[in-house]
């Protein structure tokens, strides 16, 4: 079959601060390829809705995979999906990725009939199966292991057999220029582990890989670096090096290789703190950025996203990575119910610390817990909106005047940041980039006062809705209350306490742990 693989369009920080290549998507592809079919991709943060559809109109494909990791862009894949059916009638349409696995049914009701299955879970290990279906006997379709079509659901996904068998198709991408992760520009992404053995409340990761955790061998990790031809890597796993022994072995082939690179990953500040080796050993060859989910700078706030970890051991990480010479953002996230006092704290804090913050809003996600313990109602079900910029539970301010307090916290930190930056971009490194031609991190910094933007984020509430996230279980489900497991939230189900591969000091040994 003639497979096209989409990634859809930009969201808010892709417009600003980073593009990344669409990893998950190489990876289905493939395996797609690899299983004999023709195959290609193509990338809509990079190209536009005219070139998709000159695509489909020239080459015609028989299959078309959305890749759908965020739920605000689940309008814009049912759109073109609706488009794409009314040219092409036979041909089959399938949506896979994070949040499709999560609102699976909806996305094919609101598809009404264009959508001819979702497929949930890591999409290398379904793909074959499913595309087999499709060329065989289509009426199988919805027996697929995690297919959910119109007709019927399969068995729950499996998990592929190894990480190491899997490969990128990185020669897939047309523009590859064009990815960036702030000034590492151009940059490539690569896994090293993939899963998180946490359970943080407001997080999917750990319901979709059934809380499992599982590596790439360093030899695996070294080989698929040596492809990569751009100077800058982003390391994607959600958190990186919680095995010292493994994030040595990678840095040690790195180093045996005498490979060049500049890395930039997410961690958090407990797994910082207990492996300082593994990050000193990596900063010494090319670690240069690093990005902590700080989350709250309070105890309560910290015991609420159940993130097991206190805010000292938060702020001896940031020393620690300070002490290193790592650049360190860090992500702190706003409650709907924050006042202007608590702004101007968490306002105070931030100028305080050199690091970078982000800041983003408390919002409850399909597959997080939070989307089932949550008391609050929606104050919309815009799936557009549901992209931690926008508040999409009742704000306790007038609206206008949150997002003023939390356009202002960001602009504050943004400029402390800029104002860095523009010292950089006179004299060196951004002015390096441009003669490069790499201009993605300086048109993302110019780009930003008009994306985050208070008329604009307002306006973003009163456009006309096409498409409704659908509501929480309400059915005895939504009285679960924190730390209940919310076993009926995963997608892969989860694996034996053993088969996480943490360590009991790490989950149960300090005493957030333990609430
Ligand atoms: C890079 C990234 C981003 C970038 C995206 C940049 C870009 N596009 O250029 C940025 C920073 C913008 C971002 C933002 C957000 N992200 Co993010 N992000 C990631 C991250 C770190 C890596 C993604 C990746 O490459 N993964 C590796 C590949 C191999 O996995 P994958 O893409 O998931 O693909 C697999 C499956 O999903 C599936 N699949 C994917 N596509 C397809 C297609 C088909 C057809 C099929 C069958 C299967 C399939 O198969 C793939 C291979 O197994 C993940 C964490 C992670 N480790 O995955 C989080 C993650 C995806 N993000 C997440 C979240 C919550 C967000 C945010 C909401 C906030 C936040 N906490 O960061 C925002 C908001 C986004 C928005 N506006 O809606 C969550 C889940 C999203 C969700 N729907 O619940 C994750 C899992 C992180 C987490 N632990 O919370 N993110
Ligand atoms: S540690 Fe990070 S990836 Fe893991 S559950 Fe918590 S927020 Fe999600």
């Amino acid at each position: 079959m003639k497979a096209l693989f989409v990634h859809p369009g930009p969201l808010l920080y892709t417009k600003v601060f980073l593009r990344l290549e669409p990893l998950g998507l190489e990876l289905v592809a493939e395996a797609a390829r690899r299983a004999g079919h023709a195959v290609k991709l193509i990338d809509l943060q990079v190209e536009d809705h005219n070139d998709y559809h000159r695509l489909i109109a020239q080459w015609r494909p028989d299959f078309i995979a959305f890749s759908c990791n965020y739920l605000a862009n689940v309008p814009e894949i049912i759109d073109l999906a609706k488009e794409t059916k009314a040219v092409l009638p036979r041909s089959f349409i399938c949506v896979g990725g994070h949040s499709a696995s999560f609102t699976a049914r909806a996305i094919i009701d609101h598809g009404e009939g264009a959508i001819d299955c979702v497929l949930k879970g890591e999409g290398e290990a379904g793909i074959i199966t499913l595309m087999d279906a499709v060329a065989g006997d289509r009426a199988s379709v919805a027996k697929s292991p995690g297919a959910v079509a119109a007709d019927g659901e399969g068995p729950p996904p499996h998990f592929i057999h190894h990480l190491d068998d899997l490969r990128p198709d990185r020669d897939l991408l047309r523009h590859r220029r064009k990815y960036f992760i702030g000034i590492l520009d151009p940059a490539a992404s690569i896994e090293f582990s993939r899963g998180c053995p946490w359970d943080c409340s407001f997080c999917s990761a750990w319901t979709f890989y059934g809380r499992s955790y599982r590596l790439v061998s360093p030899e695996r990790v070294v080989e698929d670096l040596m492809s990569i031809r751009e100077p800058g890597v982003f390391i994607v796993d959600d958190v990186a090096f919680i095995h010292a022994k493994h994030g040595f072995a990678i840095g040690e082939a790195i180093a045996r290789k005498d490979i060049r690179k500049k890395y930039y990953l997410e961690t958090r500040g407990d797994v910082l703190l207990r492996n300082k080796e593994v990050f000193r050993f990596w900063k010494s060859i090319g670690l240069e950025y690093m990005f902590l989910g700080i989350e709250a700078i309070d105890e309560e706030g910290l015991r609420k996203f159940r993130k097991r970890v206190c805010v000292s051991k938060n702020l001896e990480a940031l020393e620690f990575a300070r002490s290193l010479g790592i650049e360190v953002a860090i992500n702190i996230i706003a409650d709907p119910d924050w006042g202007e006092e608590r702004f101007a704290t968490i306002r105070e804090w931030c100028m305080e610390v050199p690091e970078i913050v982000n800041i983003s809003i408390n919002t409850p996600y399909p597959g997080t817990e939070s989307w089932v313990t949550e008391e609050r109602h929606l104050c919309t079900r815009d799936y557009r909106l549901f992209d931690i910029q926008h508040a999409v539970l009742p704000t306790e301010l007038p609206l206008p005047v949150f997002y003023r307090e939390l356009l202002e916290t960001q602009r504050v930190l943004f400029r402390k940041h800029f104002n860095w930056r523009s010292a950089l971009l006179a004299g060196s490194e951004a002015l390096q980039l441009l003669m490069r031609g790499q201009t993605n991190f300086v048109r993302g910094m110019m780009l930003y006062n008009k994306t985050y933007n208070l008329e604009k984020m307002l306006s973003d509430h009163t456009q006309p809705v096409s498409y409704e996230i659908p509501l929480p279980p309400t059915d005895g489900e939504s009285t679960l209350k924190p730390p209940a497991r919310a076993t009926n939230l995963y997608i892969h189900a989860p694996s034996e306490r053993a088969s996480r591969h943490i360590e009991n000091s790490t989950e149960f040994g300090d005493a957030i742990g333990r609430m």
